[in-house]
């Protein structure tokens, strides 16, 4: 008997979560999808099933919930998360709220597992996951000492509201979403901005790393960028490592590690681009090179869809490990 619950579930995150649980045929007896009051009513159709998203309240978040899979922001999640734990339920919560508190675990399967001292998991910010799924590869084989990330964000990062920003700007219109328009545009600017003239976006991919890596010494910087792509981000990564691997050794321990498809041979332009991603599981990796300024230190180009790995997937791979143990 498996209750779960999501909350957010007609947001992109939660849709994608649901088309998830559907095609890899997650086991429950029960599904309960929330969302604000603005949604509810909506109805959505899972395993042959229509189900009638309802609004979430308090009087809701105490029935017995086993696990709930949460993305519907922070101020959302520091609410409710609580009360779902307290009424017994294991949370896996796609928001910014908890990651960062040393009580709670930040997981991401392939890299590390969650010591579950609260029962609330965070779910890493997109760009960090598919940055620490290779970092984590050439951590354990090299040591690794600095970081150095570019994103490209694609605008699915915002949500439906990045979606209508795009095509608002195709239509010649204003942006509504973004500070500036992203139609044939870069904006290098995701979240909000802090004192230290970094953005929100940027010290997420900086504290989480650390977190993740469970590395406090490791230096990481970062450039975050939203780009007029609609699926799927790329982080340009630029890694100094403990020791000075050959580039053929980085690739076979890249190849090796679970989740990540190697795709490099500049000779044939084979190297990987959101197009490649979108809608798929991996994290691909290519443009694979040592750097010529800097000792033990190397370029890698990490794509991966931010909606699938980067949130929802990856959530539900989290699930899916609890899942197991359960059944150990
Ligand atoms: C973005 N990192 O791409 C966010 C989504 N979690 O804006």
């Amino acid at each position: 008997m498996t209750n779960i619950a999501i909350v957010g579930a007609t947001g992109l995150v939660g849709k994608t979560m649901l088309e998830i649980i559907e095609g890899k045929d997650i086991p429950y007896s029960s599904l309960t999808l929330f969302s604000s009051a603005r949604s509810a009513g909506k109805e959505i159709a899972v395993k042959g099933e229509t189900l009638i998203v309802e609004e979430l309240t308090e009087e809701k978040a105490k029935q017995s919930f086993d696990y709930v899979l949460m993305s519907a922001g922070g101020g959302t999640s520091l609410h409710f998360a609580p009360l779902f734990e307290k009424s017994g339920a294991v949370v896996i919560d796609n928001s910014s709220a908890w990651r960062m508190d040393d009580t709670i675990d930040l997981v991401v399967p392939e890299v590390n597992t969650p010591s579950l001292k609260r029962r609330i998991i965070a779910n890493p910010n997109c760009s960090t996951i598919q940055s620490v799924v290779p970092l984590k590869a050439l951590a354990d084989s090299f040591g690794v000492k600095r970081v150095a990330y570019t994103t490209y964000q694609s605008v699915s990062g915002s949500g439906w509201q990045g979606i209508d920003d795009l095509t608002r700007g195709e239509k010649g219109e204003a942006p509504k979403n973004y500070p500036q328009p992203i139609h044939h545009n870069v904006i290098p600017h995701i979240d909000d901005f802090l004192d230290n003239g970094y953005t929100k976006e940027e010290a997420k991919m900086i504290n989480e790393t650390q977190k993740i890596l469970n590395d406090d010494a490791i230096d990481v910087t970062a450039t975050c960028v939203r780009v007029p792509v609609l699926h799927a981000h790329a982080v340009a990564i630029n890694v100094t490592l403990e020791k000075e691997p050959s580039v053929a050794d980085i690739k076979n321990v890249l190849g090796d590690f679970p989740s990540i498809v190697v795709m490099d041979d500049p000779t044939q332009n084979i190297y990987p681009t959101p197009l490649d991603a979108a809608g798929l599981e991996s994290v691909f990796v290519g443009r694979i090179r040592k750097d010529n300024s800097l000792p033990n230190t190397y370029h890698i180009w990490s794509v991966s869809d931010n909606i699938q790995k980067g949130a929802a997937l990856n959530a539900i791979q989290i699930l899916e490990d609890l899942l197991s143990r359960k059944e150990d």
